[in-house]
Parts: structure tokens; sequence; C-alpha cells
């Protein structure tokens, strides 16, 4: 197999650190470069029908795009550690929280970027009022997520799982907008983070 990957994308990064959680590494990896728009080639298009990163070829020819279906994938090929839940009650409270961690702190913080950072206008074309409009979402969801976090020590519950996965790649992506969890600001955002950094997975290579 071999996975089409970009460094620095926070979706990407999901799966990288998905990988790496599961030990997996008898695939192979193919780096695109995004701001160099390598992802809008025609050879690349026809990979990935819409530009977008990753994107695991399978030893057949399909492909695979969506972070979380590539990783579902290879969960079941490589079940252990779970990662996606164990009965059909835990994987459904493990997908809420991946689903909120993407589309309510990524998906924001993706607007806030890609908006509002002046390296980005070679792959987005800007519309100034959504870089404000994601970043209050975030910033707010980000504070949520804090409180959430006085209930359990991981953000599905009490074991690692995706949903960290999810939100810890929203949270390394943010140091593009130059924002991280405050210690005093965001006391359970910031411990759970300085842990998920320990893990041997948690930091970029
Ligand atoms: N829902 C997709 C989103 C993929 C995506 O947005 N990838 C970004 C990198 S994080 C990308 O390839 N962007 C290229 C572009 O927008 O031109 C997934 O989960 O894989």
């Amino acid at each position: 197999m071999k996975l089409y990957t970009a460094a620095y994308a926070p979706n990407p990064e999901r799966v990288r650190m998905f990988l790496c959680e599961k030990g997996i590494d008898d695939i192979d990896m193919v780096p695109v470069n995004i701001m160099e728009r390598e992802h809008k080639s025609a050879a690349f298009r026809a990979i990935s029908p819409f530009s977008q990163l990753p994107a695991l070829e399978l030893d057949d020819g399909r492909v695979l795009t969506e972070s979380r279906a590539i990783c579902r994938y290879l969960e079941s090929l490589h079940p252990e550690p779970n990662l996606f839940g164990e009965t059909g009650e835990e994987a459904a409270f493990i997908e809420m929280w991946d689903r909120r961690m993407e589309f309510m702190l990524l998906l924001p913080l993706a607007w806030w970027i890609r908006h509002g950072h002046p390296a980005f206008t070679v792959i987005e074309q800007q519309i100034a009022d959504l870089a404000p409009r994601g970043e209050k979402t975030f910033l707010r969801v980000a504070k949520w997520l804090d409180g959430e976090l006085a209930e359990r020590d991981y953000v599905a519950g009490d074991r690692f799982t995706i949903a960290d996965i999810t939100a810890l790649a929203a949270i390394g992506f943010a140091r593009v907008a130059k924002w991280q969890p405050d210690a005093e600001k965001l006391p359970l955002l910031s411990a759970w983070h300085a842990r998920m950094k320990e893990r041997p997975c948690g930091q970029k290579p």
C-alpha cells in the first residue's frame, strides 16, 4: 500500500499518528507538497479527485481518501490497540467525539488559518470574514473542551482513541495561528495536550 501524505497538514497528521500508535510501518509513504501545489497536478487529481491529502492506495489500485475512512480500514487490518471502540456503544461515543473534534475544532481552525494566513493564498481563495469567524468558533470550542476534560482524562472517555488523535492534530496545526492552550486560561486542555505530547507518537518526527 502507498500513503500519499503531506508534512504539517492536519489530516495527513491524523493518519501519521494513527499508524504510529498502531506500530504500522510497512506502508510506502509518498510525500506531496501542498504549499508547492503538487496536489493540484493532473496526476494527483487522478488519485484523489478533490486534490486532498491523505490518500491511501491499496495494492489492488483502489484509493481510499478521508482520514477517518483510512484509519478505520487500517484498524480492520490491525485491530490492536483498538482506537475506534470495542463495542457498538463505545464506538458510537468515540465517533461522536471524533466528529466533534473534526467539525467543531479542526474545521473552524482551518477557516481561521486558511482564510487569514498570508501563506495560504497559494491554495485558498481567501474570504476575509471567514478567518475571524473560524477563530471565534475555535476558541469557544477549545474553552468548552477544557471544561469537558474535567470529567475524564481523554477526549472520548477513559482511554486514548482516534478522537484524541484528531484533537491533537488540530492543536498541532493551531501553532500556525500562533495559538497553543494556555495553562492558566485552559488548564485541563493544556494538561491533556502535555500528556498527549509525551506519547511516542505525539511529537512530530
Ligand atoms: N475530509 C478530508 C479532508 C482532507 C483535507 O482537507 N486535506 C487537506 C490537508 S489537511 C488538503 O489536502 N488540502 C489541500 C487543499 O485544500 O488544496 C480528510 O479527512 O481526509
